[in-house]
């Protein structure tokens, strides 16, 4: 998006973290363990170093995150904006407007990152922001005590599935071996995480898959989550989180997608796909964008027009997919 971001490496990186001080740091919109865990994180290990930070996030957090202070009164007046997990300046939600072109530093892991702020640390391998954050804060030589721990293993397990997608690696378990070492509460962080959900919930999943759709030789699961779906049951907002993973579980689904209703006439599409399919390339048709095997777009228009958008996006995928094995075998 901008021409004048600057790449920086860990050790540049370190040394304006070192400079500068009074930093707000923001997560992105319809907050998850990994912004979250990040701007925790960051925020526990400058503080360890004596700069005063203050985190917000313009949705409210989750109360299964409550073992993250976020502390509201700012006594400072904040002068180095940090953005952390956010690849596209819009995913800041309502308070966007208000920093274009006013992120001083931006940590991400998301290939389709925008390069929106001033300086960008961006580690695509990363199967988590944390994952940077980690080795930033290694770099810097802050000590890695329990919270810090706490923090950065919510980000890794949340954002790999606890350790089981494609974007684990060597280094992930790496970086996890590390913060056992510190006495992280895994098990108690992974049960919060992913064994746990409100009967709204529960109600709301046996909803969403009596009404579960079959496209292309059932290799494409799609699942709508209707207003009137989260109506019925109050499950709503950050409690919906997840519904498109659900449909990782079946058999032969290479094409997982979730539509789930946030206006009258917008619906906020994620995708999980499995090799050889690309996430991120589909939902970037559709002017969206993410990761390969995790991505998301928003469509204006009915249930029916969404779903007719995302299906013909992804019928083109499949096709391609399959022409490409065509001429390899
Ligand atoms: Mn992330």
């Amino acid at each position: 998006m901008s021409d004048s971001c600057v790449m920086l490496t860990l050790a540049d990186l370190c040394s304006f973290l070192k400079k500068r001080d009074n930093y707000l740091v923001l997560t992105h919109a319809s907050p998850d363990g990994d912004t979250l865990g990040s701007a925790y994180a960051l925020k526990l290990g400058l503080k360890k170093l004596g700069k005063k930070v203050q985190v917000i996030c313009c949705d409210e957090i989750p109360h299964k995150y409550d073992y993250f202070i976020f502390d509201h009164d700012c006594d400072f007046a904040p002068d180095t904006v940090v953005a952390v997990d956010v690849a596209d300046i819009k995913l800041l939600g309502n308070i966007y407007s208000q920093f274009e072109n006013r992120i001083d530093l931006n940590i991400d892991h998301h290939i389709s990152n925008t390069k929106y702020a001033k300086r960008l640390y961006l580690d695509g391998n990363a199967a988590a922001c944390a994952e940077c954050v980690y080795e930033i804060l290694d770099e810097l030589g802050v000590e890695i005590d329990r919270d810090i721990a706490n923090a950065l293993y919510t980000g890794v397990s949340t954002d790999t599935g606890c350790f089981k997608y494609a974007n684990v690696t060597a280094r992930t378990h790496e970086i996890a071996a590390r913060l056992y070492e510190v006495g992280v509460d895994a098990a108690d962080i992974n049960r919060k995480m992913f064994d746990t959900k409100s009967k709204s919930r529960m109600e709301l999943e046996m909803m969403v898959l009596g009404a579960a759709e079959f496209h292309f030789d059932d290799r494409c699961m799609l699942l709508s989550v209707t207003s009137e779906m989260q109506q019925k049951t109050g499950c709503t907002g950050s409690e919906l989180e997840g519904v498109a993973a659900m449909s990782r579980s079946v058999e032969g689904v290479l094409v997982g997608i979730s539509l789930k209703q946030t206006g009258d006439t917008t619906f906020k599409i994620s995708l999980r796909t499995y090799e050889p399919l690309d996430a991120s390339a589909i939902c970037k048709s559709l002017g969206g964008g993410g990761h390969k095997a995790a991505a998301g777009c928003t469509i204006e228009g009915d249930l029916a027009f969404a779903k007719e958008q995302i299906l013909t996006a992804v019928k083109k995928a499949l096709e391609e997919a399959d022409a490409g094995s065509d001429t390899t075998e």
